[in-house]
């Protein structure tokens, strides 16, 4: 396959003014015809128009009027190349395609009867030829034509003009995007929807009108949504100073989608994942993520839309920004401190668990890719939250209002352009008059640093010296600029006031960000009188992998009383990490010695649980221990069954130590009364249910049956779930609850999805258990979100089968990233990722895995998607 860089990149030779699409939509054979007018681009290197189509059928080509003949343009794979064109061109392309055969879900393609598009990255080409590159902003005029008893609605990008009847059974509706906007952002929908609606009045007085679409029988559904979009708008009116700028707003909430949602300009399309929401059927963790999906797209309107990508290497100029202002929208939207705490907590959570593994792997890319076989492969953790860091370190590193600054002077420079990450770093580094040219390191240097701090105290000057280095396993990579966040505990646990040698900070001040530039820097401070307990990398200020040699007692001392929640969360999560990993060793040296967990730890564990001057929330994530991946990121040599024997004995142990206490907090944080999904109440509920969880791993008859109980009394889905979550991996005899929670909700594909994700986490789930699963009639592997349901579920969160020592797992892998690629590359190409990691196992693994990888890659037919996962995971 070919590999496309970055440094290739040349500016299109023709600019397109207008586009004007005309569908006649049938299942079977939609008739798409085409009319663009362009110019020569004055930047552009030659003369020849190049467009892209794949998978349609080309009927006719007309240019200027006259009909091109075969000769007069050439054909070779994806592209169509018509050489040596006059400056002024006016296309008319007309083409066929088969939207029901189109199982990629990119492009046209038909979801439960109804039509629906996904544009980004390259599905434009499928639906019609044109230049489908980002930096190709026209305005587009869309007529729709279709079935009306079938398709009653007919959408596209922008206002509606005009719509009427064709006679014959038909309608139609002619769409126009008053924004110039690359190809990647067009949509149409035509389907029978019904929609929630509201008239909205912005800052400025303006009317908008607000759609949430879904399928007859989810208007019980979208209330969230709705509300989730309204606060969106209102945020980026009131934090950036962005409006919307169209007069009608849609989303489209669709069952068979391979990404979270789309931003589409004006017709945002979502999996009904992030849609769909009542107490009944959806989760706190499903809320936080519709608030923060819907969030997302609408931002996109300015970063992304407005301000697009020169080419796909840029991608995090947008995902990057647009994932940093939806975390934003999310923290702002608890208000409290401590709620935004845990937020962030949450966002370092997901950057260990998913995005320093990925760096560390052969998929290892800098936020800014050099080069890619296929696009769709790069809409990773690195490039979206990874970016986000990078834009969070701009805010670190210039405060609040300056970042503030940078983004007005973004929009002023290039609202309506397509650029590049270094067109936003010049603007931040412009509007705060900032240095920021090593910062560039962040976006072409891939891989986690890692940065090591050393102190030394002397109490006669009474300075405090932190001295940091910092290295990458890359031999060849410069140091980056990183904000590193320091405070000074005293003994008695409270910040001290810091001066910082040559700092620049307020006085007074108890947190000081220092800004590690060399490969080793000291930073001296001033007038410390006791040697304090340094609390390095406040709120994860950059993301990097820090080492200290913390003891022990610095670390409950930090546990207990750091004012940074997020490295009070993290003092806990080293002391887990320690004794996670020695007695992961000591399962796997096979000693007979029991197990043991020592009391200190068990007593940190008990006062923070119980201390409630602290939100609920953050003591659930504080008694979290790492989970088994994370585990397995800190060891050379990974053996998953010690992991989970070690993890499996230390939650025991905490839940038979701590049961009085548990109890108590189990009934302490009930929620009684009308579901809310406030932060304050999924805190509630999520300590709660893990307190059940801990005292379900070794389950009595009080404690069986209060899981019991609230799989038959809870009121909402979170409780439900959570229950039935903790029956089926405490080793009881769960089946009846799991059968009478598929026959209360067969009906609900979202809550079917939870079902069978529920049980291929469970350890005692193996591949045999796995396959019985697929053969039950609600499971497809067409749907991208019951697939991942079952099969990523099972190969990402249940390593301990996944990695089965007869290697049967693996086989299952493979079979199924075959099978999956003949229906969705997208979705195969992320299933095969699940065996990343594989030259980390241990020898007798590790062969078995190469084996499954080999099959694969000897399969003639892989897509370009599969077929690079795979090849530079055997590279
Ligand atoms: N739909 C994806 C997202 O919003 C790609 N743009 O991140
Ligand atoms: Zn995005």
């Amino acid at each position: 396959p070919l590999t496309i860089y970055r440094k290739d990149y040349t500016p299109p030779a023709f600019l397109v003014d207008t586009v004007e699409l005309g569908f006649d939509l049938d299942p079977n054979r939609t008739i798409v015809a085409n009319r663009i007018t362009m110019q020569r681009n004055p930047a552009g290197t030659h003369t020849d128009i190049v467009l892209h189509g794949e998978e349609i059928e080309l009927v006719q080509l007309r240019l200027n009027g006259k009909v091109l003949e075969a000769g007069e343009y050439q054909i070779d794979g994806v592209l169509l190349t018509i050489k040596d064109a006059p400056e002024h061109v006016v296309l008319e392309i007309e083409t066929l395609c088969a939207p029901v055969e189109n199982t990629t879900l990119s492009g046209l393609y038909v979801s439960n009867g109804n039509f629906f598009t996904q544009c980004e990255a390259e599905g434009f080409r499928r639906i019609t030829y044109f230049p489908d590159r980002p930096d190709v902003m026209a305005r587009y005029t869309v007529m729709l034509r279709a079935d009306k008893a079938m398709y009653p609605v007919l959408l596209s990008n922008g206002n509606l003009v005009e719509e009427g009847d064709l006679g014959d059974g038909r309608h139609y509706a002619k769409w126009e995007d008053p924004f110039k906007k690359p190809s990647y952002l067009f949509a149409l929908v035509a389907a029978r929807l019904v929609c929630q609606e509201e008239t909205y009045t912005l800052n400025s007085g303006r009317d908008v009108l607000l759609q949430v679409w879904v399928e007859d029988g989810n208007l019980d559904k979208t209330d969230y949504a709705m509300q989730s979009l309204k606060n969106s708008i209102r945020w980026d009116e009131e934090r950036f100073g962005l409006e919307l700028d169209l007069d009608r707003f849609m989303i489209v909430a669709v069952g068979d989608f391979n990404m979270g949602a789309m931003e589409n300009k004006g017709l945002n399309i979502f999996n009904t994942k992030f849609v769909l929401a009542n107490p009944r059927v959806a989760t706190d963790i499903d809320y936080a993520g519709i608030e923060a999906v819907v969030g997302h797209e609408y931002f996109h309107n300015w970063t992304g839309n407005r301000v697009t990508c020169r080419d796909w290497f840029q991608l995090s100029l947008k995902e990057g920004l647009t994932v940093f202002r939806d975390q934003e929208f999310s923290a702002d939207m608890i208000g409290s401190d401590s709620g935004r705490a845990v937020t962030r907590i949450d966002q370092v959570r997901t950057l260990r668990q998913a995005q320093f593994p990925e760096d560390a792997g052969p998929m290892s890319h800098p936020v800014r890719p050099d080069s890619f076989v296929e696009i769709n492969n790069f809409y990773t953790v690195t490039v979206y939250e990874k970016g986000a860091e990078v834009v969070r370190m701009y805010q670190t590193l210039v405060g609040r209002d300056g970042f503030r600054k940078g983004m007005d002077l973004y929009f002023e420079r290039h609202d309506g352009q397509a650029v590049t990450c270094d067109d936003f770093r010049a603007a931040m580094a412009d509007a705060n008059g900032r240095d920021l040219r090593q910062f560039e390191r962040w976006y072409s240097q891939a891989g986690t640093p890692v940065v090591t701090a050393r102190t030394r105290y002397d109490a006669v000057k009474r300075n405090f010296d932190i001295i940091l280095s910092q290295r990458s396993n890359h031999p060849d990579q410069l140091p980056f600029h990183i904000p590193v966040a320091v405070g000074l505990l005293g003994e008695d646990g409270r910040d001290l006031p810091l001066t910082l040698d040559g700092g620049t900070h307020e006085k007074g001040a108890t947190t000081v960000v220092l800004e590690l530039t060399e490969h080793e820097q000291i930073f001296r401070f001033r007038n410390i009188d006791e040697r304090p307990t340094p609390s390095i990398l406040r709120d994860f200020s950059a993301p990097v992998i820090l080492e200290y040699d913390y003891t022990d007692d610095e670390l409950l001392h930090l546990f207990r009383h750091d004012s940074d929640p997020v490295n009070r969360w993290e003092a806990g999560q080293r002391l887990a990490m320690a004794r996670l990993l020695k007695l992961t060793a000591q399962v796997a040296s096979k000693h007979d010695k029991p197990l043991k967990l020592d009391t200190t730890f068990l007593d940190a564990q008990r006062a923070l649980l119980i201390d409630e001057s602290l939100d609920p929330a953050f003591r659930e994530l504080a008694l979290i221990l790492p989970s088994e991946g994370i585990i397995a990121e800190q060891m050379d040599v990974v053996d998953p069954h010690a992991i989970h024997t070690a993890r499996q004995f230390m939650r025991r142990t905490i839940g038979t130590e701590l049961r009085a206490e548990l109890l108590a907090q189990y009934h302490a944080n009930q929620t009684p009364g009308e579901y809310s999904p406030d932060a304050l109440s999924a805190g509630k509920r999520a300590l709660k249910n893990l307190c059940l969880s801990y005292l379900l791993v070794a389950p009595d008859a009080v404690t069986q049956s209060l899981a019991q109980h609230q799989c038959e009394q809870a009121g909402n889905m979170t409780d439900r779930f959570a229950a039935l979550v903790a029956l089926i991996h405490s080793g009881l005899d769960a089946s009846a609850f799991l059968q009478r929670f598929y026959d209360d909700f067969a009906g609900e594909a979202l809550v079917i999805d939870k079902w069978f994700a529920m049980q291929a986490a469970t350890p005692t789930t193996d591949v045999a258990a796995v396959r019985k699963l697929m053969a039950h009639p609600a499971f497809t592997l067409k749907n991208p979100n019951r697939a991942r349901s079952l099969l990523f579920n099972f190969t990402n969160a249940n390593p301990s089968q996944f990695h089965a020592a007869d290697g049967s797992a693996y086989a299952f892998w493979a079979e199924h990233v075959i099978k999956l690629d003949a229906i969705n590359p997208q979705v195969a190409a992320r299933f095969a990722r699940s065996m990343d990691r594989w030259r980390r196992y241990a020898p007798a693994l590790q062969a078995k895995m190469k084996a499954a990888l080999e099959q694969v890659a000897a399969q003639t037919k892989l897509s370009n998607d599969v077929l690079e996962v795979i090849t530079k995971a055997l590279a």
